[in-house]
C-alpha cells in the first residue's frame, strides 16, 4: 500500500503529489484536506517524529523531507522518466531542487505566509518587502538560466521542474500590489509550459491558503 501523508494546501506535499501523477503510481491520501497542524497526532509522529509534512509511505519504506521523496519516486520509477541520464542534466537538476528548497524558499517563505497566512495587522511590512526584493533577484536567476532551453534539465521536463514549479506559481499567485513582478519572459513561458501538465494543474494551480 502507498500512502501520502499531509494535506494538499501545502508546497511540500504538493510537489510530491505531482511526482506520483507523473509517474502514474496509485496512492491513498490521507488528510488531503487537512489544515496546518491537522495532523499531528501520537501515531504520526510515530513514523515522522518532527510531525512535519508530507510523509510517503512506499509500501513500508518511510520517507520524509518533499525534495528527497521526489528524487526517491523519480529514481526508483523509471518508467516515468523523471530522473535525467545524462550526469550533467542531473545536476542542473539537482541544482535547481536545491535552489527552490534554499534560496528561494529562504525568501519566499517569509513572504507567503506575510501575505496569505498572517492577519493583516501582525504584518512585518519592512522584513515583507526586504524578502520579496531577494525572490525578484533569486528568480531572474532562473529566467536567465531558462533563455536557451525548455526545462532545467534540458529539452525534457524531469524531477528538477517540479519543486522550482511549485514555487514559481506561489510567487506569481501572491498579490500583484506587493510583488510588482520584474519582466521575465522566459520563467512565464517555462510556467505556462508546465501547466500544460495535469499533475500540476491538479495539484499546484489551487488558491494559495
Ligand atoms: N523540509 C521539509 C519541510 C516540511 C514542512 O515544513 N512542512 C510543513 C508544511 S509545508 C509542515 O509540516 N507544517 C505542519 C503542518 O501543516 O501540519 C520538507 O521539504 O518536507
Amino acid at each position: 500500500m502507498r500512502r501520502l501523508y499531509g494535506r494538499v494546501s501545502s508546497i511540500n506535499v504538493q510537489k510530491v503529489a505531482w511526482t506520483l501523477e507523473e509517474i502514474g503510481l496509485e496512492f491513498e491520501w490521507v488528510d488531503k484536506n487537512g489544515t496546518v497542524s491537522s495532523i499531528d497526532s501520537p501515531n504520526y509522529r510515530k513514523f515522522n517524529p518532527a510531525a512535519q509534512i508530507p510523509t510517503f509511505d512506499d509500501n513500508g519504506t518511510l520517507l520524509r523531507q518533499s525534495n528527497a521523496i521526489v528524487r526517491y519516486l523519480a529514481h526508483s520509477y523509471p518508467e516515468g522518466k523523471l530522473y535525467p541520464t545524462e550526469p550533467e542534466a542531473c545536476a542542473e537538476a539537482e541544482r535547481w531542487m536545491e535552489w527552490q528548497a534554499t534560496d528561494l524558499w529562504n525568501a519566499l517563505r517569509p513572504v507567503f505566509w506575510g501575505l496569505i497566512r498572517i492577519k493583516p495587522k501582525h504584518r512585518d511590512l519592512n522584513f515583507i518587502c526586504k524578502n520579496i526584493k531577494i525572490c525578484h533577484r533569486e528568480t531572474s536567476l532562473l529566467n536567465d538560466f531558462l533563455s536557451d532551453r525548455s526545462f532545467i534539465a534540458g529539452d525534457k521536463f524531469s524531477m528538477g521542474d517540479i519543486p522550482a514549479g511549485c514555487a514559481i506559481y506561489r510567487y506569481y499567485a501572491l498579490p500583484e500590489d506587493f510583488m510588482k513582478w520584474p519582466d521575465l519572459p522566459n520563467l512565464k513561458a517555462w510556467l505556462n509550459r508546465l501547466s500544460k501538465r495535469k499533475g500540476f494543474r491538479d495539484f499546484i494551480m489551487l488558491p494559495l491558503v
